[in-house]
């Protein structure tokens, strides 16, 4: 089915940093049957995007990816309890943040959003995490799982100083590690000694369930 009708009046408001009309937007589509997920993937992140396309480009400056972060994140408000309800199996307990240096939260939260859904007990530290901060957490709540958020090329180093901040504390082989955000691969992944990286939230959702039973 196509639902650019739909779909259109969201993608402009993410790209107009207009959260009103995103709510809006959001709110019709769900009204008109949009499923959830692709008002996510088709809307709002597709939109999210762009944004940073005109931003490399020099159209779009930092105040205007704010207010377009705002604008998507008033959306994914009135998705988050369609997108959390997706039955999956538990899959342990996970301490997730954005790493040290570094303010991005929409993925980080999306990730926490689908995790909590997929019944895992979250525990989110926020972002500006420091390698102690995750240690402390994990240690503090017996997490099975990490998950770091980095969307800058300058701050993912920090993952691999918090891999070797658990090494130090003694606690690596009590916890699975998951990386991701947008410059993050499966080869640094492996370069850096993460369990796993995953390119999306739901995708994440299947690798914790993973990382759990391995
Ligand atoms: C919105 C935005 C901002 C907002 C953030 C608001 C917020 N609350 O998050 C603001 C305006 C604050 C911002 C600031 C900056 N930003 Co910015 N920002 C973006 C933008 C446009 C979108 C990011 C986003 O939210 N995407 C949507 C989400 C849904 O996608 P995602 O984060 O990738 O997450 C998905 C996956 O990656 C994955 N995932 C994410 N985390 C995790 C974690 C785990 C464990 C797993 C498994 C998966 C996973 O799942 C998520 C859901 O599917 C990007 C452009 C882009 N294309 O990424 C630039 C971008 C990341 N920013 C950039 C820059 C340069 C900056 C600034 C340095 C600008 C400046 N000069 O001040 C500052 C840095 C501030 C800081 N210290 O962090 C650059 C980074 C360049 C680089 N290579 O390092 C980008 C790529 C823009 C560009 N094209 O140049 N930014």
């Amino acid at each position: 089915m196509d639902y650019q009708t739909q779909l259109k009046p969201i993608y402009e408001a993410v790209l107009d940093g207009n959260a009103p009309a995103c709510q809006a937007g959001v709110k019709a589509a769900l009204d008109a049957g949009v499923p959830a997920e692709v008002i996510l993937k088709e809307g709002l992140i597709s939109a999210m995007a762009e944004v940073g396309r005109l931003f490399e480009e020099n159209e779009y400056f930092v105040p205007e990816m704010l207010v377009s972060a705002r604008a998507m994140q008033g959306g994914l408000s009135l998705l988050k309890p369609l997108l959390a309800e997706s039955g999956a199996e538990p899959a342990g307990k996970v301490v997730i943040g954005t790493v040290k240096g570094d303010l991005h939260d929409i993925g980080k939260n999306l990730v926490a959003m689908m995790l909590e859904g997929a019944g895992c007990e979250v525990i989110d530290m926020g972002t500006d995490v420091s390698p102690d901060k995750f240690v402390k957490a994990v240690v503090d709540n017996g997490a099975t799982i990490i998950g770091m958020s980095a969307l800058l090329t300058t701050t993912m180093p920090s993952m691999s100083n918090t891999i070797k901040a658990l090494e130090e504390a003694g606690i690596r082989d009590q916890v699975k590690v998951m990386i991701g955000g947008a410059p993050v691969t499966d080869g640094f992944a492996k370069q850096v000694g993460a369990d796993g990286y995953s390119p999306d939230a739901s995708s994440a959702v299947r690798l914790a369930k993973s990382l759990s039973e391995s």
